[in-house]
């Protein structure tokens, strides 16, 4: 018997055990018919060309060229060369069968003071590559800020300041202006939660066993109440991009965050657990999600953090919840939780195993199911219309054999099991739309440097070389079924 499969792609379709009729693919297992399959990447990460073609110097110039900063004093200068060989780097992706591609657009690319007057060839780069990406048929989705904030406006303050959040709106439109007749879905920023805490405050993680201290730049450590303004300020430039997105983009362009939301996973999965792991959800999102999606700060947030809470006005609320097409959340690793009756809030939160499983980042503990609960949660508590998941991988500790392979049997395994939850998340009604997989290849991990490998292609850094790993052939087939394989 033939299997229909719903995506329908140019490549020609191998002969798999799939399609032999005792192994027929159970189409209840499949994701909904014109499922996004993507790649995901980030400007500084991969492009290199740091102060080429009018480029301005971002915060991440100045961090990474700091000594100390940065493990081996890696830098994101030449990166993975993408701004030249950006070509090669789409081929790969419908090479894979990718049918969509998430990148971020460098904001000192295009505006090389942050405001003023906007650099011809930086928006060159950008509407080259979208048309080599439709040319591939793979779907533009970009990003509008994924860390890399143009100096000058740091100079200025950086997220302080809450003339950034008006920059960024100008910023925002005129990016849909020049781009909307090709790129029809834009995301605001990216990871609000990490940018500002990781940034501005820099704090310890905790998970299974050892502490390390997590910063990204510009490396800061701000006193509580101005990182509330910050955070405040973060989603008013989120809602002055949507209004300036949909204002200046032609009709059907559509805009949403791409956060980290802090997925609260039920431990157990009874009613009572699954309660308290929602109502944990909507708080410990409060600052970002909940406001943007509800319209307000919770009464919980508000009263925790009473002197110190952020200053705002009833109009800052109106365009912070600007209504958004889509959210967009990351999705890397769960925090697990029980209901607890005693406490005020209802719900506990509960520390790892030091066993837990974790993949080679020192934050990246294992959770499969936090790709079912995550979208599950934001539809239950936002009644999102449309869900991405925005990112979604692991980095490992990928060697290239003597066979020139790379055998990332961990990174399969991770995500066959991730991908496995999304798809009961699918088939539950939740509307999740697309799935871009972090990353398309090996890039600059911020403070990890290049020893961080997230890619599912693997890159030589002194050649520029790129080898397509086994979880590469993996997602291959998985788009090819569109179905886990
Ligand atoms: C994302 O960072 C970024 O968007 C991307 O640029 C990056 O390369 C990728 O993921 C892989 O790191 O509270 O223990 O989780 C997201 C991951 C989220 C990792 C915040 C560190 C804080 C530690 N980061 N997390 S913890």
């Amino acid at each position: 018997m033939k299997i229909k499969h719903p995506v329908t792609s140019s490549y020609s379709h191998a002969k798999s055990v799939r399609d032999q009729p005792s192994n027929k693919l159970d189409t209840t297992q499949t994701f909904p018919r014109g499922f996004y399959w993507g790649v995901a990447t980030s400007a500084y990460q991969i492009e290199g060309a740091w102060n080429e073609d009018g480029k301005g110097t971002s915060i991440w110039d100045t961090y990474t060229h700091t000594p100390g900063k940065i493990k081996n004093n890696d830098t994101g200068d030449v990166a993975n060369d993408h701004y030249h060989r950006y070509k090669e780097d789409v081929a790969l992706m419908k090479d894979i069968g990718a049918n969509a591609y998430r990148f971020s657009i460098a904001w000192p690319r295009i505006f090389p003071e942050g405001t003023g007057k906007p650099n011809p060839k930086g928006l060159d780069f950008y509407s080259r590559l979208v048309d080599e990406l439709k040319g591939a048929g793979v779907e533009p989705f970009a990003t509008l800020y994924h860390w890399d904030l143009p100096q000058t406006l740091q100079d200025k303050g950086g997220w302080r300041s809450r003339e950034i959040p008006k920059a960024f709106g100008d910023y925002a439109g005129y990016m849909a202006e020049k781009l909307s007749d090709r790129v029809k879905h834009f995301f605001t920023i990216n990871e609000f939660h990490t940018f500002v805490d990781m940034g501005y405050q820099g704090y310890e993680s905790q998970v299974g066993g050892g502490t390390v201290t997590l910063e990204i730049a510009p490396g800061l450590k701000l006193p509580p109440a101005e990182l509330n303004q910050i955070r405040h300020h973060a989603v008013l430039a989120h809602g002055f991009a949507v209004q300036a997105v949909r204002a200046q983009g032609k009709k059907n362009t559509k805009c949403g965050p791409a956060e980290n939301i802090n997925i609260a996973v039920p431990l157990i999965e009874s009613s009572e657990h699954i309660k308290a792991a929602e109502v944990a959800t909507r708080e410990t999102n409060a600052p970002y999600l909940t406001v943007m999606l509800e319209g307000k700060y919770t009464e919980a947030y508000l009263k925790t953090t009473g002197k110190d809470a952020p200053k705002f006005t009833d109009d800052d609320l109106k365009i912070i919840s600007a209504v958004v097409d889509f959210v967009g959340i990351n999705v890397y690793r769960p925090s697990l939780y029980v209901v607890a009756s005693n406490a005020p809030t209802g719900y506990q939160e509960v520390p790892f195993n030091a066993s837990h499983p974790k993949m080679r980042s020192s934050w990246h503990v294992i959770g499969p199911e936090s790709l079912y609960w995550a979208p599950k949660f934001v539809q239950s508590l936002w009644n999102a219309k449309e869900i991405y998941i925005t990112e979604n991988g692991c980095a490992a500790d990928d060697k290239m054999a003597e066979d020139s392979k790379v055998y990332d049997t961990d990174r399969v395994m991770f995500l066959r099991n991730y991908l496995t939850q999304l798809q009961r998340a699918t088939a539950d009604g939740v509307p999740v739309k697309g799935y871009f997989q972090w990353s398309l290849m090996d890039n600059f991990e911020w403070s990890a440097g290049y020893g961080n490998r997230f890619g599912i292609i693997y890159v030589d850094f002194k050649t520029q070389k790129r080898t397509p790993k086994l979880s590469a052939s993996f997602y291959r087939e998985t788009i090819r079924c569109n179905a886990v394989a």
